[in-house]
Parts: structure tokens; sequence; C-alpha cells
């Protein structure tokens, strides 16, 4: 059989949604609702963790990829300590804010803890003083209800759960930023192909076709909401390729930015690719000289970017500066993201609102 390539339109058309999609959309949109009310408030959509795409329709043996979930729940904590409200769209069983300091093997939970044998002992293990913050942090966000958590396992589920939060998003126009972090499948085996039982091995081989996973950024950006500030990220295992194909998305997709990584180098550097002349937000001056730029001749004719910028951030120009004044805790590449990522989305906003008046 020929493998083929669907369009979005005829993917929803022909693979079915997944149970209890009515639900977790009612409940984004009762999030959404809520923030939308709160004059200026932000909404940020992330996505995190791998897909899954399944060999069987009952399924015992699925594809999988090796996102754990670190680039989407680390980011949701700074996006958070940002003022914003998150929706944290990601793969059951990856990581999660917070609670990813302490789950998988990292830092075992159960190691942190001790019996404590009288209660006159007040004595505080090292442990405990650097739980505190988090412990902190993650009781703020739960109690001011601004981190919804919603999971997803396979590319189907994933798909049609983007979609419908997309359109969720929609009414807060350029409060909204999508930040799409999950590592998706390229490919799938559609309804229609996928085997209803679990594959017998007395062939003593297993070939498959798949088919390529429709590449919906498009429609995202360019239907279903086309006012927010939309990041997606290219991961790359060849480094020359990172820059051209951002580059390719970036032109294709016609969004505002694409953060590109390479698989081994991913929590030390990315580089962030983005039209040199953004058509309605005029670059504000840069104050920190450690962030290096690169302006880059045409490469391309896309859909009307015709230069680009490129913008590295390395954590090795940051060592022992930290950014939040806090000496105790680790700097994470994500906090450097994030901080860059909320001076666009100002100017993004204001941009809207001087094209507007
Ligand atoms: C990324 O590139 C993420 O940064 C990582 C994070 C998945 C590398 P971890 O979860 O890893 O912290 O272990 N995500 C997007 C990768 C992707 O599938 N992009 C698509 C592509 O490159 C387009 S949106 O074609």
């Amino acid at each position: 059989m020929e493998s083929r390539t669907f369009s979005t339109e005829s993917y929803f058309q022909t693979q079915r949604p997944p149970s209890g999609l009515a639900e977790r959309t009612q409940k984004m949109t009762e999030f959404v609702d809520k923030w939308r009310a709160v004059p200026n408030q932000r909404v940020v959509l992330v996505t995190s963790g791998g897909t899954t795409v399944p060999l069987e329709a009952n399924t015992v043996r699925f594809l999988d990829n090796f996102s754990a979930g670190t680039r989407g729940a680390t980011s949701a904590e700074h996006f958070l300590s940002a003022g914003y409200a998150v929706i944290f769209l990601h793969r059951l069983h990856s990581l999660r804010p917070f609670s990813r300091h302490y789950s998988h093997s990292l830092n075992p939970f159960l190691d942190l803890l001790s019996v404590v044998q009288s209660s006159s002992d007040t004595a505080v293990s090292e442990h405990a003083k650097s739980l505190l913050p988090i412990l902190q942090a993650h009781q703020k966000a739960q109690s001011e209800g601004k981190l919804l958590s919603v999971d997803f396992q396979t590319v189907n589920e994933y798909l049609w759960l983007l979609k419908s939060v997309t359109s969720v998003l929609a009414p807060l126009q350029r409060r909204g930023m999508f930040y799409l972090a999950a590592a998706v499948s390229d490919f799938f085996l559609p309804e229609d192909r996928i085997a209803e039982h679990k594959i017998q091995s007395v062939h003593g081989t297993l070939s498959l076709e798949m088919d390529q996973v429709p590449k919906v950024l498009k429609p995202l950006v360019q239907e279903w909401n086309p006012e927010g500030y939309i990041v997606s990220f290219k991961l790359e295992t060849d480094s020359t390729l990172l820059i051209p194909k951002s580059r390719a998305a970036l032109s294709r997709y016609g969004h505002q930015l694409v953060i590109g990584n390479e698989l081994h180098h991913r929590k030390q550097r990315v580089v962030f690719v983005e039209p040199a002349h953004p058509s309605s937000t005029p670059r504000k001056a840069r104050a920190d000289e450690r962030i290096r730029e690169v302006e880059t001749p045409p490469l391309m004719s896309g859909d009307g970017v015709d230069s680009f910028r490129e913008t590295w951030l390395r954590l090795e120009d940051y060592e022992g500066k930290r950014t939040d004044g806090n000496p105790e805790s680790e700097l994470e590449i994500e906090e450097l993201i994030i901080k860059e990522l909320v001076q666009r989305h100002t100017s993004w906003i204001e941009a809207g609102y001087s094209s507007t008046s």
C-alpha cells in the first residue's frame, strides 16, 4: 500500500476524536473564560512530552520517542512565576511542573523524608529547605487556579486536543501564547490501516508503512488562532540543519518564532529564529549585551519572510549569574527562554493596540 499524506482537513474527517474530548474542552474553556475576564491577564498553552503511535487498535505495542517533558514542565513553572495562567497539555506520565523536581530517578522523594523520633526534634534537613520554594510556588499556582493540566497519550489525542484548545484560546487574541514544545510524531497508522488485534509473531518479521502526520501548524497560525503569539520548536540531531530547517518552518507557517535545539545540547543552548523585520512589532533595543544577535541575509522566498534574525541563548554565558536573584537554585535554560518570550509577547500585544487604534 502507498503511504498517503493527509491534509489537516482529511485527517480530522477520517480519524476519530478521542473519548473525553468534549469534557476536556469544557474544562479548558472554563479556564480561559475565567482568565479572559481579568484585564491584561495572559494565558499560555504549553505542550509537553512525546506522543505515542499505536501499532494495534487494541494497543499492546506503540512507537514512542525520547522526550521526558523537561522543557515543557520547567517552562510552565517559569511562565507561572511571570504571572501567566498556564494550560499544560502534556503526555501522560511525563514530567509535570513542580513535581518534576522529585519524580523519576531525580531526587527520589522518599530519600528526602526522615522519620522524626521525638516531637521536640525540630531539625530541618537540607533537602527540606530546597523543597520549600518549590512547594510554595506549587501551592500558589494551585490556590490561584493558574495551572490547568490536561493529558494525552497518542498523537491522535494530541492533534484533536491541540485543535480544540487553539479555538478555545482564540477569544484572548494577542493575550494568548502558544509554546509548542511537545515532541510530536511525524508518522502514524491511520484507522483504516491499523491492526485491530495484537500483531502475531508467526511471520517472523514486521514491516510497517506509516502515513505522514499533517502539519497542523499552518491552519493553527492562519485559521484557528491568527492573533496569538506562536512559538514552535525545531529539534535536529545534525547541527547544520538546525537553522535552515527553523527558517523554513517560519517561512512556511508564518508564525512569530521558532526555537531551534539540538538533541544532545538542548539543555545548554537554543537558538531563536524569527523574522528580521516583524511586520507589526517594533523591536525594542536590548539591554542585555550577553545575548548574541546575528542578522542573516535573505535565504529563501517563503510566505513573506525574506530575512531572519538568530539569537543564541547559552547557559555558559550566564555562569554564576542568576537572573532571579536566588543563588541556591541551579539556572536552567528555560528561565532564559521565558524571560525573552515575555518581552516579545509584550511587544506583540502592544503592536496590536497600536495597529487597531
Ligand atoms: C522540542 O524541540 C523540545 O525542546 C524537546 C524537549 C522535545 C527537544 P525534553 O522533553 O525535550 O525536555 O526531553 N520540541 C519540539 C520537537 C518537534 O517535534 N518539533 C516538530 C519538528 O521539529 C515541529 S513542531 O518538526
